[in-house]
């Protein structure tokens, strides 16, 4: 018989996070990734905060009139503007001498597509905003159309395999080079799969005066085609293959990243979902749709330099201190 472990109150509470600037009681599917991320970056923002949220998911589960499920002052901004309506909220915050920070959030279809002009301007004008792309890699309140962060040969509504292509044709944008090259302090990759690299990220950005961005990858069970309760563990995965690496830019330069220990083939990662499904056909063109996603996770792994150096104090299973030049540290 299983004996339960019972944790007093007291200590329970001060295992609990001290604010939540998302509560429960929203409308997200089971293990939606974009509804975990939100919640932490809000918890490692703190109180003093206000955010600029994009049309999209996020926005709509979280806000079905007349509730909300935010505790912290939040505007719905459209796809187009969520950078100039930021900007507009700092502008303010310090036009009356408050320190209040202004967090914007978008889904990668308004961050990286249809919000990117006012986005650009926003970095490139300074603003002391955090920008959040929470990256699904597609339209997914509308019903699961590609964008550019879509990754090659995923399917989608409108990018079904077929005899003409396998999925999606061209590659994800890389986003995180295309912001960082507006100089801005600060830009980095997470995933929902490590929660403290998010709330790590988060404060460093917080702290930083001027413009920030972080993209958190974030599983979506009904574009991905997956159970809620694989979230976690697929997004670790799309780390471990080298497909989304995690990494820290300061002002274009790569100052940091999370080692990979063990690579793990990019086919573990794809045959979970069913976006990939196509790919796993007695097919000629599969096969090397397949031997090309593994060139991309094996490309990154080279740029960035993912297999056991870097700046990061832990690695993808979480366990050792690593530090640049390849030293592991008990
Ligand atoms: C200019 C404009 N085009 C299209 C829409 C319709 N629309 C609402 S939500 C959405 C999908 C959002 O995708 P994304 O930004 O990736 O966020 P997700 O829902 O995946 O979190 C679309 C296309 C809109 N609201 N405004
Ligand atoms: S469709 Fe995807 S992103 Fe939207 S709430 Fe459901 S799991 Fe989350």
């Amino acid at each position: 018989m299983n004996t339960v472990v019972q944790i007093p109150a007291a200590e329970l509470r001060r295992k609990q996070p001290r604010f939540q600037g998302m509560t429960a009681g929203h409308r997200a599917c089971l293990g939606c990734g974009e509804a975990l991320a939100a919640r932490l970056v809000t918890e490692a923002a703190g109180p003093d905060v206000m955010i600029a949220n994009a049309t999209g998911c996020l926005e709509i589960f979280t806000t079905p009139w007349p509730e909300s499920a935010w505790r912290i002052p939040w505007l719905h901004s459209l796809f187009e503007n969520t950078g100039a309506i930021a900007a507009g909220m700092e502008a303010a915050m310090k036009a009356q001498h408050k320190s209040t920070k202004v967090l914007a959030f978008g889904g990668d279809g308004g961050t990286f597509d249809i919000g990117f002009q006012a986005l650009s301007g926003m970095l490139e004008r300074g603003h002391n905003v955090l920008y959040v792309c929470y990256d699904n890699e597609a339209y997914m309140n509308t019903g699961i159309q590609r964008s550019s962060s879509t990754p090659h040969a995923a399917m989608t509504t409108t990018s079904p395999p077929g005899k003409e292509r396998m999925g999606k044709r061209h590659l994800k944008k890389d986003m995180l080079s295309i912001v960082s090259a507006h100089h801005i302090p600060y830009a980095a990759t997470s995933s929902v799969a490590y929660p403290s690299d998010i709330r790590q990220k988060v404060r460093r950005a917080m702290a930083i005066e001027g413009p920030t961005f972080l993209q958190i990858h974030c599983p979506c069970p009904l574009g991905w085609g997956h159970e809620g309760d694989e979230s976690i563990e697929i997004a670790r995965l799309a780390v471990k293959t080298g497909l989304f690496p995690l990494i820290e830019l300061e002002r274009g330069g790569l100052t940091g990243v999370m080692p990979i220990r063990d690579p793990v083939p990019v086919v573990e990662y794809l045959k979970r979902q069913n976006r990939f499904r196509h790919l796993f056909a007695d097919d000629l063109r599969a096969k090397q749709e397949l031997e090309h996603i593994q060139a991309i996770a094996d490309h990154n792994i080279e740029i960035y330099d993912l297999s056991g150096h870097g700046e990061s104090t832990y690695d993808t299973d979480g366990m050792s201190i690593v530090r640049r030049g390849g030293m592991r540290r008990a």
